[in-house]
């Protein structure tokens, strides 16, 4: 039984490899959001000697600012999260990107080409791709090249995205059902395939599935592109961007929030009843760790009873 999700959304992530939800943030959300990125603006500016036009990006996001550490079990988004990906899941990724309009003397690349001048200096106009498709991360043989389902991202739009060439994000619909080697095979250009620019207002946000191969436009715009992605895979999988968190963070967190940030409970032993001869990973079996309870992964208490088996 799903939590949330609707029937035509489960369609549309199923076919189209992604769910737009129109107006999803409340404006004093957005509003804090925008403020945090100002705030940790001014600190990565200072720290990495930018100039206000420059661009960055920030990964583990969360660990920057309590209001991007919010999104990740915002109260809005996790059933949907839960209804598409499950419960024993982690935080892969929380990227903050901050693009500021191209300077006009700036040669745009091609969508997608990833090799235009633009992206040489530090725009990330990527080339079309999936996630976790690359030879280091998933080069294995799988029954018919295809990525299999790994992991969700949640894309927040937190400045106006709604004209074309604002730095918005493409997809290619339904190519999660596709090979990465047929789009490697076009040298990552997707032409003879169907593309959309998304074309979203600040406070909408998108759930979708990293296997749809995407890449992002210029910003020709005159606003600086401020979006949010916040990525969720499975526990057995590992996380991008942390080993452990900060302590210091853990322990402020929620029983839900720590789980999403990869811990475990305390447990006898994180491999289990039998270490020496039947070790299993606590990322594995929850279950076997010597403490009454699934308690490492309180998402699958909070899922049954919010509806969810
Ligand atoms: O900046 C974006 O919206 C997308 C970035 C991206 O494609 C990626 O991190 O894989």
């Amino acid at each position: 039984m799903s939590i949330a999700i609707t029937a035509q959304q489960k369609k549309d992530f199923e076919n189209l490899g992604y769910i737009i939800l129109e107006n999803f943030l409340h404006k004093e959300e957005l509003d804090r959001l925008l403020v945090a990125i100002d705030y940790v603006a001014t600190n990565i500016r200072a720290v990495k000697s930018l100039g206000p036009n420059d661009p960055f990006a920030i990964r583990n996001a969360l660990a920057h600012h309590d209001a991007f550490l919010d999104l990740i079990d915002h109260p809005r988004i996790l059933p949907l999260v839960i209804d598409t990906i499950g419960w024993n899941i982690q935080i892969r990724t929380s990227h903050l990107d901050y693009r500021p309009p191209y300077p006009k003397d700036l040669q745009t690349g091609n969508i997608g080409a990833g090799n235009g001048a633009d992206n040489q200096v530090g725009y990330q106009n990527l080339k079309w791709h999936p996630d976790v498709a690359e030879e280091h991360l998933f080069s294995a043989p799988s029954l018919d090249g295809r990525l299999p389902f790994m992991e969700i991202k949640v894309f927040y739009v937190l400045s106006d995205l709604s004209k074309s060439n604002s730095g918005n994000l493409w997809l290619a619909p339904g190519s999660h059902k596709r090979s990465p080697q047929e789009l490697w095979a076009m040298g990552n250009k997707p032409d003879a395939f169907e593309k959309i620019e998304l074309k979203l207002p600040p406070g909408a946000a998108v759930l979708w599935r990293t296997a749809t191969w995407h890449c992002v436009g210029p910003n020709l715009s005159d606003k600086t592109r401020k979006v949010m992605h916040i990525g969720y895979h499975y526990r057995w999988l590992r996380p991008t961007e942390y080993i452990n968190q900060d302590p210091e963070l853990i322990a402020r967190c929620s029983p839900i929030r720590r789980q999403l940030l990869g811990e475990l409970g305390k447990g006898d032993t994180p491999l289990g009843l039998d270490p020496n001869f039947e070790p299993v990973s606590q990322y594995w079996r929850p279950d076997n760790i010597g403490v009454e309870g699934w308690d490492d992964v309180p998402l699958r208490a909070w899922a049954q009873a919010n509806g969810t088996s």
